[in-house]
């Protein structure tokens, strides 16, 4: 059977109680008709094998990195795969487990179930909530609050969600402390202690799908009322364009900088947020917020350049432009804009990320696009391109996005492998490139598992309602037997 679609509608959607599980998951909609774009010069679907044999080229991928973790930095945070060491993501000398936490349910969907106890195990026998350091709020819920729920919902395993509740409440001062609401940058897991007054947009608005499923799941509504205060408190600051800036304190709730640069971080995931927050608790005040602020991006920011669609930087009061940079990261927006309603233009900027990986298969870090320049040379493992695949897949069922996502996996798999797993780039304009020496965590939480899911048509995945986080983690649609 084909997956369906699912999106949420452009306009009202039912309010439901964030409590109520059983009937959040419902909701969808017919996507938009589908669109006629400009397609590539370049044949969209040559050179690509069976789909199984893919599912499995990945899957064999996944196991060799995974493997090298394993053996270099087993119970660390991530591992450093050319010299064999460890790295600490979030406090020196402190190991949450960060890529076993990532992994988990990517090794679930793989079916590799050996692999997912022992994961499940390190987890319950050894995280520690109350590390004494301060964390990252921002990382600390995208990555391990959002990786214990997927762990929990693939596994059934009611201590990894016990777990995943103790971490939160030691994050949840980060918002019950600040006076605006907008929370505080940093925590200390042990003592509480806040700091980090100057919060990006993204670390104040990436936490509504992990908060409000654990309020669903705990029935305790302390989580998704942290997070909604934290919407609202930013949608009350809008500028007169609907325009949002990129930091703000969350003590005065003044901008610092007030440079509209979505989809670039740091404010990438804050516009994904509002979309999945609705589709996932069927939340109207977030579909509209969505909408409100997107068709004031796609207005003031949205550029062509050379036949190539991209997004310039504005300040948020004026509409003046400011830069021209594009992120890499921000290559997971053509996706989000076919989820909220706007496929044909998703389509057209996938495009103008598909035409800059013909020219680079490794994708750099940042470039300039009125002058093409490169301005980072780096590529950090990252998944944005092949999320859009994946995700635009999912709507048209177009096998151009296939083709493209594999292409986007054979760059790395030709240049980024190395025997201790996968590592990052640090200039791709080298031939060949030049290799750093990290598996970033979300390695192992997104890009394999976006390909897997396209090519292997999982059992385990319900493709029609199933809600990926921005790390990637499955909050919605794992199929448990
Ligand atoms: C991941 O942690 C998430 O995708 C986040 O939203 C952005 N950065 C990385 C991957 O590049």
């Amino acid at each position: 059977m084909q997956p369906r679609r699912s999106l949420i509608p452009r306009a009202a959607l039912p309010r439901r109680d964030v409590l109520n599980i059983a009937a959040a998951g419902a909701v969808g909609a017919l996507a938009p008709p589908h669109s006629a774009v400009r397609r590539p010069q370049r044949a969209a679907t040559a050179d690509l094998p069976p789909d199984p044999v893919v599912a499995q080229q990945v899957r064999a991928e996944l196991v060799h990195s995974w493997e090298g973790y394993k053996k270099a930095a087993w119970g660390y945070d991530e591992v450093r795969p050319v010299s064999a060491e460890h790295n600490d993501f979030f406090v020196p000398g402190q190991t949450f487990g960060l890529s076993i936490i990532e992994a988990l349910d990517t090794l679930w969907i793989m079916e590799l179930d050996e692999e997912v106890a022992l994961a499940a195990d390190w987890i319950e026998e050894n995280l520690d909530p109350m590390v004494d350091g301060d964390v990252q709020v921002f990382e600390a819920v995208i990555r391990l609050v959002g990786g214990l729920l997927s762990a929990y919902l693939c596994t059934g395993r009611e201590a990894l969600l016990t777990r995943c509740r103790e971490l939160t409440d030691r994050l949840l001062p980060a918002f019950t402390l600040s006076p605006t609401g907008l929370p505080y940058r940093r925590v200390n897991l042990r003592t509480g202690k806040v700091s980090g007054t100057v919060t990006p947009l993204a670390e104040v608005g990436s936490n509504i799908l992990e908060f409000g499923l654990l309020s669903q799941l705990t029935r305790d509504s302390r989580y998704f009322g942290a997070a909604t205060r934290a919407y609202q408190a930013v949608l009350d600051r809008r500028s007169s364009l609907d325009l949002l800036g990129t930091t703000i304190d969350v003590e005065t709730g003044k901008w610092v900088d007030g440079t509209s640069c979505v989809p670039n971080p740091p404010v990438d995931s804050f516009y994904e947020y509002l979309w999945a927050g609705a589709e996932l608790f069927g939340d109207r005040d977030l579909a509209r917020w969505y909408r409100l602020l997107t068709d004031a991006v796609l207005h003031r920011q949205a550029e062509q350049r050379a036949g190539h669609l991209w997004f310039r930087q504005v300040d948020h009061s004026s509409g003046r432009t400011v830069g021209r940079v594009q992120s890499e990261l921000a290559a997971f927006y053509p996706g989000l804009l076919g989820k909220g309603g706007d496929l044909s233009t998703g389509k057209n900027y996938y495009l103008s990320w598909t035409a800059l990986l013909d020219r680079h298969p490794l994708l750099p870090e940042s470039f300039d696009f009125s002058s093409q320049e490169v301005l980072s040379p780096r590529n950090g493992l990252r998944p944005e391109y092949i999320n859009s695949s994946f995700d635009l897949w999912r709507l048209s069922q177009d096998a151009f996005y296939k083709t493209t996502g594999y292409r986007c996996f054979q760059g790395m798999r030709d240049r980024l492998r190395v025997p201790g797993g996968y590592t990052i780039a640090l200039d791709v304009t080298a031939s060949p490139p030049r290799l750093g020496n990290l598996t970033p965590g979300y390695w192992f939480a997104e890009a394999p598992k976006y390909l897997y899911l396209m090519f292997a048509r999982s059992p385990r995945f319900d493709y029609h309602t199933g809600l990926v986080s921005t790390e990637g983690k499955i909050l919605r649609g794992a199929l448990r037997t």
